[in-house]
């Protein structure tokens, strides 16, 4: 078999992929293409009119890889993204992967304390982020006792990477590797606050692209992608670029928040063939709908994910737009899409069957498997599954065990095998599909200097999307009011991510309790 190719074995009906010995997953996303003859085509289009055709995209690769090897950063060292959705998030991401560094994009919206933890935990040898999120780098990086050696925007400055880009290098030989080793992270939230990094292999990209992209999604070279879900998710990682890339199709890349708004002209300018979005986002897009029409018409395929669909908004957007939502359930440790709906097999409020390639089995507590119908504890195993988080041996070994992933969420399957969410084994939200976590808005709260105790619980909104609702024990339990609210609210939004704050506050005399004092959030659940 030739270095860094893929192939594809059918074997008794299902696809089983093999990797050659000597594997580097840039070249089949990147280079491939060239000698597939798809140099001229356009791979990414921006919101700022930028457009990269196929041969400009491995050019930019190979000066991007050779410009981090400039700066002496090592084989294997990290490399932090802070990067919004932009054409330079994909020369940085593959062109680290083909210089054997591993890119870590890193969510755009935290906040400095974030990413002090995060730099911190990984240990990297650059950070580099785009100019909008310069008050938070640069305030992460003041907190930390050792900065990392490089620390740079992707532009706007001398010595930025795009000043870096243009003058390195345009020949880059792929770095030996194999498709088992270490290739990218991602970091996800914990219960506890601290993420996590999930590290993933060169194998991971083309799993989940065949598996879920190709078998699932049927993706082909005509489709134009456009995910609302950004690329630093690994939802809109595999949406927006795994997934185009590895059929040599192109991808719409918007580089500001998704709104309904936004979302809408977008699609108008750019025309996508393929739609991702989460809950959240469908549903704001379908009240904006009752007053403002939009032409969806070369969308062929919508994709949601991130938390559980409720089927009134899959029937709701079936019946405005005419179109199909595929809800599927993914994680970052999985890396994408594990059970899905089909284009042809839909059963409304659940997430769906099984992709091939991937396993489940739904245990009780003694890890016994139930019956369909029960529910239980939903245990994944599929070839994309992260080796191990980064630096934390215990958790790794309490999650990933023979092969096999806890995923932390509770599931039912029913007879006809479809697969119902049933919330999770933990106290984690999953707010508009981003991970938040209660314990974080409580300690935020109780900073304040008029709250004295204070229990963030998960409430259904209107639609049936889950949002925090704090409730609070004040020290004077007179200073409730709208004005405390407004205050209180303030205070969240100005050390959270934007989209962790409570949306509801009610003042209440005491906080249910066990007889050790342990919080009964359970009660507090409406
Ligand atoms: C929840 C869902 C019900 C579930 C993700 C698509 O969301 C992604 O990854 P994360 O690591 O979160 C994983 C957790 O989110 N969840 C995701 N999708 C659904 N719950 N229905 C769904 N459709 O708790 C899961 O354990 O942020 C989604 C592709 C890649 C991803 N990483």
């Amino acid at each position: 078999m030739q270095d860094h190719t893929v192939e594809i074995d059918v074997l008794r009906g299902n696809e089983a992929l093999s990797f050659a010995p000597v594997f580097n997953v840039a070249v089949p996303f990147i280079d491939r293409h060239l000698l597939e003859g798809r140099a001229d085509k356009v791979v990414i289009r921006t919101n700022r009119g930028v457009e990269v055709t196929y041969a400009g995209l491995a050019e930019n690769v190979n000066r991007c890889g050779n410009a981090l090897l400039d700066l002496s950063i090592e084989p294997g060292e990290r490399v932090i993204m802070i990067i919004k959705d932009c054409a330079e998030f994909f020369y940085c991401f593959w062109g680290a992967i083909k210089a054997g560094l591993i890119p870590v994009p890193v969510n755009t919206l935290l906040r400095a304390k974030d990413y002090a933890y995060i730099i911190g935990d990984s240990g990297c040898a650059a950070v580099i982020y785009s100019p909008e999120f310069s008050g938070e780098v640069e305030a992460a990086l003041d907190q930390l006792d050792v900065r990392p050696p490089h620390c740079l925007p992707t532009e706007g400055v001398d010595g930025s990477l795009q000043t870096l880009i243009a003058a390195a290098s345009a020949d880059l030989k792929p770095a030996p590797a194999t498709a088992e080793d270490d290739c990218f992270w991602l970091y996800s939230s914990g219960s506890t606050g601290s993420p996590k990094g999930t590290v993933h292999c060169h194998r991971d990209m083309v799993v989940a692209s065949q598996f879920y992209g190709v078998q699932v999604l049927g993706i082909q070279e005509q489709d134009v992608c456009f995910s609302a879900a950004k690329l630093f998710f690994a939802y809109g990682l595999g949406n927006g670029m795994t997934f185009p890339l590895w059929v040599g199709a192109s991808t719409v890349l918007y580089d500001a928040r998704p709104t309904p708004q936004s979302v809408s002209e977008t699609i108008e300018q750019f025309k996508p063939t393929l739609y991702y979005g989460v809950p959240t986002l469908y549903a704001a897009q379908l009240q904006v709908f009752e007053t403002e029409s939009s032409d969806l018409s070369s969308v062929r395929l919508c994709v949601s994910a991130g938390e559980a669909l409720p089927a009134d908004i899959f029937n709701r957007w079936r019946h405005k737009t005419g179109l199909t939502i595929l809800d599927g359930i993914g994680s970052t440790e999985l890396l994408h899409i594990f059970i899905s709906n089909r284009i042809d097999d839909i059963k409304p409020g659940t997430s769906g069957r099984m992709v091939p390639g991937y396993e489940a089995r739904i245990v009780d507590d003694s890890s016994e498997e139930v019956p369909d119908g029960e529910s239980g504890q939903l245990w994944i195993r599929g070839g994309s599954t992260a080796r191990c988080y980064w630096n934390n041996p215990e958790k790794t070994a309490k999650t990933m065990v023979n092969g096999w992933l806890d995923t932390g969420d509770t599931y039912l399957k029913d007879n006809e095998g479809y697969f119902h969410y049933c919330g999770r084994n933990d106290d984690m939200l999953k707010v508009g599909g981003i991970w938040c976590s209660p314990f974080e808005i409580e300690a935020k709260l109780v900073e304040h200097p008029k709250v004295l105790e204070v229990a963030v619980v998960g409430r259904a909104d209107t639609a049936g999307l889950i949002k925090p609702e704090a409730h609070i024990v004040l020290h004077d339990p007179a200073a409730a009011g709208d004005a405390l609210t407004a205050e209180l609210l303030a205070h969240c939004k100005q050390g959270l991510a934007p989209y962790k704050y409570p949306r509801w506050f009610q003042f209440v005399g005491e906080l249910p309790k066990t007889a050790t004092g342990k919080i009964q959030r359970f009660k507090l659940r409406s």
